[in-house]
């Protein structure tokens, strides 16, 4: 996609080449739709525990595939939101389930830092890195600032097939679609 792989913001030339040698990488990942405050406490915490920090931002496909319907800003609209924020090195696109082992090693990546809504769910990188879950900021989501200006798709179910009646159950992971009725 258009030179989205690595997006350099100062970029290690940047820096003398001592100086990243000894640099602490860290490296996060997010949608950062609508970008908020949330994102942006998230970021400088980041960015505060180490050198260098690395962001990886949802492909719009990636996240279709993991269930999120319903984000508003394209990729390269949140990347340039992310940029924005002045924290992030270097900006990356997060393309497929099992990229962050990748990128890990690719990035010698010293620290893997992520918000506490997916406390323990990164743990089996820990083989990779050190894993840090960052307080989330309470009051605050990307979901809040959708459900203010739309609503969610309601469906009824009918039918009584296998797939009618795993239909429900499978509804609720994904967002923006709420199942009313079934029959
Ligand atoms: N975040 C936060 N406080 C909020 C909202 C979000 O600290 N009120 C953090 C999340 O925990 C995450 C980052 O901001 O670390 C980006 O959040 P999202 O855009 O919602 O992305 P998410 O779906 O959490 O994607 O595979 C992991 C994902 O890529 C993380």
């Amino acid at each position: 996609m258009l030179g989205l792989r690595a997006i350099p913001q100062k970029g290690l030339d940047a820096y003398p080449a001592h100086f990243s040698k000894g640099m602490k990488k860290v490296i996060t990942y997010g949608t950062y739709d609508l970008l908020h405050q949330g994102h942006i406490n998230l970021l400088r915490r980041a960015k505060a525990l180490g050198d260098y920090l690395i962001v990886g931002v949802t492909n719009d496909s990636f996240d279709r595939e993991r269930g999120k319907l319903n984000v508003r800003n394209n990729v390269l609209e949140r990347v340039e939101a992310v940029k924005a924020t002045g924290f992030a090195d270097q900006i990356i696109i997060e393309d497929y389930v099992g990229q962050k082992i990748d990128d890990i090693q690719k990035y010698d990546v010293d620290i893997f830092a992520i918000g506490s809504d997916w406390e323990g769910k990164f743990d089996y990188l820990k083989e990779y890195c050190e894993v840090v879950y960052l307080p989330r900021t309470e009051g605050i989501s990307s979901t809040m600032l959708r459900d203010e200006t739309t609503q969610d798709v309601k469906v009824g179910i009918l039918g009584c097939g296998r797939v009618a009646k795993r239909f429900p159950g499978e509804a609720d992971v994904f967002s923006g679609v709420k199942v009313i009725s079934t029959y």
